[in-house]
Order: C-alpha cells, then structure tokens, then sequence
C-alpha cells in the first residue's frame, strides 16, 4: 500500500538552491537574513545576495566551476550562508564538515569529495591549514582572518563578475553531505539542487515561515537538518535566521527571548536539557510559536515536560540526509492535534510503505514495517558507490533503515531503527567507522560496536572486542578517542571470546543489542 501526503502536490520551481532562496533578497533589502546571537554581527538580504555573487565571481577567478567541491568547515555564524551561496553561484558543490571531526577525518572527506577549495572558520583554520597542506589543496580560505588562511572576504573584494555557470538543477549536485545511510562507513550524499529546492518547497507547504518570523539555529548547518530546515527554509521565508555556534541552556534561552524567536529547532538532548534547565520561566518567550525536533527519537514525558516549561509545543518531523532531509512533518496547522509521540505526516509529493525489513514486501495494513519513502527530495546517489546506491533506492523508493507504524489519520510514528547506525546527541556515528579504528589497534583481534541506551547522548556506542593477552580496555578506549571526533568517542566497552556472525560473516548485531 502507498501511503501519500494529504497535502496536494505542490510545483517544484526549475531553478537553482541559490536562486530559489536568494531571488527575493532584494525584495527583504536591508532586512537581517542572518543574525549572529553572540557577536551580534547582521548579514542583510541584500548583503548576502551581493556577497555571494561577489564571492562566486572570485571562486571562478580561482577556476573553480561546475563539477567542483569547496569543502566548509565551520561551526554556525552567518558567513557561513556566504560561503555556501559563493560556492553554489560559482556553479561548485559544497561538503559540509562538523568542525569537531579529527584532521584524520577532515582528511578523509576532503579526499573522497575530491575538494579543490577549502573554507574554515577562524577556531579551527590551524587543522584545516594542516590537512589542506597534507592533502595538496592550495586553496584555504577563512571566514574572518588567520595567519595560516586567505580572508574569505577578499575574494568577496577582488570585483570579479559574478559567472553564469551552465547547470540542470536536475543533476548538478549542491551540497555533499556524508552519511553512512543503512550500513557501512560514511559515504557522500549528492544532493541536486532541483532535491533541496524541492525539499524547501515541500515543507514550506506545512511550514508556512515568513518575514516575521525568527529562527533559533544552534543545530549545525553542516547537518541536513540545520542546512535545509533551519537555515534555508527561514532564507525562503525571509525569516532571520539567528545563528548560535553551541548549545548551552541558559545563553540559548536568553538569545531566545532577546531576539523574540518565532520557531525554535531542537534535537532530543535539548529537549532533555531545556526540560531539566533551571529558571526557564524566567524568560520572556512569548514570541515562541512553534518549536520542532529531530535527528533522534524523543521521549513522550520529556516532550510534555519541556513543552510545559516553555510554554510551546514542541513537535517532531522526521528524515534523512538521503533525503534532503524532510519526508515527514507536523504541519503548523495541525500543531494542536498531531500527538507528541509521532513526526507527523508526509510532506506533499512524498509517498510512503512499509515494508518487511530488508525486503520490497508490503507488510498488512496496521502492521509495523521498514518505511520507504519516494519523492523528488530523495537524493541522486552515494558518490562512487553504485553498489550502496542501488542496494539503498529501489524503484525509486529510499530504503529508510527505521520501522515506522502509521495510523488511520496518516500519522507516522518510528518505532525502532534497523540500521547498523548510532546516533549519539543526534549526530551520526557509523559502528563500521569505529570497528576499523578497533581492528587497527595491535591488541584487538576482532571487534563490533552497537548503540546503547545513554543518558545525555540518547544512544552512546559499545564496544565488544576480542583481545589479545595482556591488553587493556583504557588503552583500547585512548586509541579510539585519538582518532575519532568526541562525539564518535567508544563510551563502554567489553571484552569478549569471539564476535556473534553469521555465516557469512556479518556481525550480528542484534545478538550483541540484546545482551546490551
Ligand atoms: C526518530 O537526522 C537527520 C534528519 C533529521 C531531520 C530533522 C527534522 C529531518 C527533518 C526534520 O524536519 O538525518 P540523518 O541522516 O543524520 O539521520 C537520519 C536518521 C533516520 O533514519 C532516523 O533513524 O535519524 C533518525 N531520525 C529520527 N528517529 C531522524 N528523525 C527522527 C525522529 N524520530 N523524529
């Protein structure tokens, strides 16, 4: 059975990301698209508009064009929609990195998306000079100065002509993001222009975010989540986006009432955080209307505990990179009648089944299944990896890796996740990335990592390694966090006799899950 949005279809504009969202700066002129919630620094429509334009013109003096990646590596602050929009009106892609990731890391994703350029914030340009230098990119540019980095901003000045490069929106890839999708390590994600600008207007058709609104970005935008739903979708809407680079209660609630944000976006550590935060009635967030969550499951009592707290519904959409992210949302509408527990329902041109895990069976009406979702949102493909991709989207329809129900309103919850996949805080955290880390240390002899329950990441991985005589757990443990970006960090381990696999040889996860 397909299930479909109860929303009708909406037209998919044939343009690019940045003429979707940037085409109506000069009607928002000198209102702030972006806000920087602790320095205060604005970026106007009309200064993005400009800036982006001035900064595609001196990314093509450097020759980068279609078929190019520029590599980005920052935390949240509004020059960072300047980068992107350089690059995109350049006719380039743009791979997004958490800045937290190890040089090692860095490393990997700049190689794998084959980056020509690289834009580093200022905190971490140091490490991006270092891997630049090992990987032979000439090209470092930092979003305000460092003595190791070109200052973004003359690229801006060198007044080239912005260029006209030749792109189908249809198949030139916008953003690369890294996932590892249903299994394996983490791949890139091409996502088209023609994928995000559906995604935006997609979800603008239950999101309806405008000019008056203000919307709180701690979530990274080097995530899906904060690119397109937090970022982009308030671009759209000629919102101002409040851009804040971490997430601590109280400067996030002062920010919140300081600056009257409208729409609030959250992932379950936060909801956790805000419910158990101190003096929370003590700001005046009355401009609060709608606060959203995902990345992870959320708990029903901590939803009603925050929501009491803040004084707002907090409801859940749900997605996936591979999916540009939004498949499923709670409309703004139906804010009131949706049950906290769900995420909603389809977004317009997004059909959905469910299926028997790992297969292209439907399962009968009323029954949990693996949730395969269709829409122009899906993405193109893995990069360089056929076998993933076709093993991934079939006929169209993007294997999802989670078990969903959906009842008689067409209201989804997801039930479980059947994917090899961790998500620790909400990001993502692939047990191969780890077990390689595992079996590069001299004492283990064999490894497998699954998610646990954990208090403040949602989920934290665990490890189960075969060692060799003599070793130690704290000496596995250093070896790992070594390599890794904290938030991958191995956080319990356990030494065993032999990993559980089947016959072919793949870890049995569900074995180790259920001795926990
Ligand atoms: C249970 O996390 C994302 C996308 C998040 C997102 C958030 C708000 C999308 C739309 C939106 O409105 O992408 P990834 O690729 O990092 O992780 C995808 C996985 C899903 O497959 C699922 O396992 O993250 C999990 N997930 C959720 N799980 C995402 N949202 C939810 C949710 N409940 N609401």
């Amino acid at each position: 059975m397909i299930y479909r949005s109860p929303l009708p279809d909406v037209e998919i504009p044939g343009g690019t990301l940045t003429e979707l969202v940037l085409g109506t700066a000069a009607r928002h002129g000198g209102k702030p698209a972006l806000v920087d919630g602790v320095t205060g620094e604005t970026l106007t429509y009309a200064e993005l508009a400009e800036g982006a334009s001035a900064g595609a013109g001196g990314l093509a003096a450097l020759g980068v064009g279609p078929g190019d990646v520029v590599g980005l590596l920052s935390h949240n602050q509004p020059r960072y929609a300047l980068a992107v929009h350089a690059a995109l009106g350049a006719g380039a892609a743009v791979t997004p990195m958490n800045p937290v990731l190890t040089a090692g890391e860095i490393g990997k994703q700049l190689r794998a998306s084959r980056a020509k350029v690289l834009v580093t914030a200022e905190a971490v340009a140091d490490k991006a000079a270092d891997v630049a230098r090992e990987h032979g990119i000439e090209h470092v540019y930092v979003l305000g100065e460092h003595d190791r980095a070109r200052p973004f901003a003359e690229l801006l000045a060198a007044g080239h002509p912005a260029p006209r490069p030749d792109l189908d929106p249809a198949t030139a890839v916008a953003v690369l993001p890294f996932s590892s999708g249903t299994t394996g390590a983490a791949k890139g994600v091409r996502l088209t222009h023609r994928n995000l600008v559906a995604n935006l207007v997609q979800t603008r058709a239950g999101w309806r975010v405008g000019p008056d609104d203000v919307q709180a970005a701690v979530l990274p935008f080097f995530h899906i989540y904060g690119f397109t739903i937090i970022l982009h979708s308030g671009l759209l809407g000629g919102a101002t986006v409040l851009t804040l680079p971490r997430f601590e209660p109280g400067a996030y609630l002062a920010a919140l009432a300081e600056h009257h944000v409208t729409r609030a976006y959250f992932a379950p550590p936060m909801v956790l955080a805000l419910a158990n935060a101190p003096d929370v009635e003590r700001y005046d967030l009355s401009a609060l209307r709608y606060a959203f969550c995902g990345a992870a499951p959320l708990d029903v009592e901590v939803t009603e505990r925050a929501e009491r707290r803040l004084g707002c519904r907090i409801r859940q959409g749900y997605g996936m990179t591979e999916a540009s992210p939004g498949t499923h949302q709670v409309y703004d509408d139906a804010f009131a009648t949706t049950p906290a527990g769900s995420v909603g329902r389809l977004s317009p041109n997004t059909e959905a089944r469910l299926v028997h895990p790992g297969t292209d069976t439907d399962v009968a009406p009323g029954e949990d299944g693996e949730l395969l979702v269709r829409g122009p949102q899906v993405m193109l493909g893995y990069l360089d990896n056929p076998g993933a991709t076709a093993s991934t989207i079939t006929g169209g329809w993007l294997h999802t890796g989670d078990i969903a129900r959906v009842d008689d309103h067409g209201v989804f919850w997801i039930v479980d996740r059947l994917k090899e996949l961790i998500k620790y805080k909400g990001y993502q955290v692939a047990p191969a990335e780890l077990e390689a880390v595992l079996l590069s240390h001299p004492g283990v002899l064999d490894a497998a990592v699954i998610g646990v329950p954990h208090a403040e990441g949602g989920e934290a991985p665990k490890a189960f390694v075969v060692p060799r005589p003599g070793v130690e757990a704290g000496d596995v443990l250093a070896w790992v966090a070594e390599r890794v970006a904290p938030y991958k960090k191995v956080r319990a381990l356990e030494f065993v006799d032999s990993i559980p696999k089947s016959p072919t040889g793949k870890i049995l996860r569900r074995v180790l899950k259920e001795r926990g």
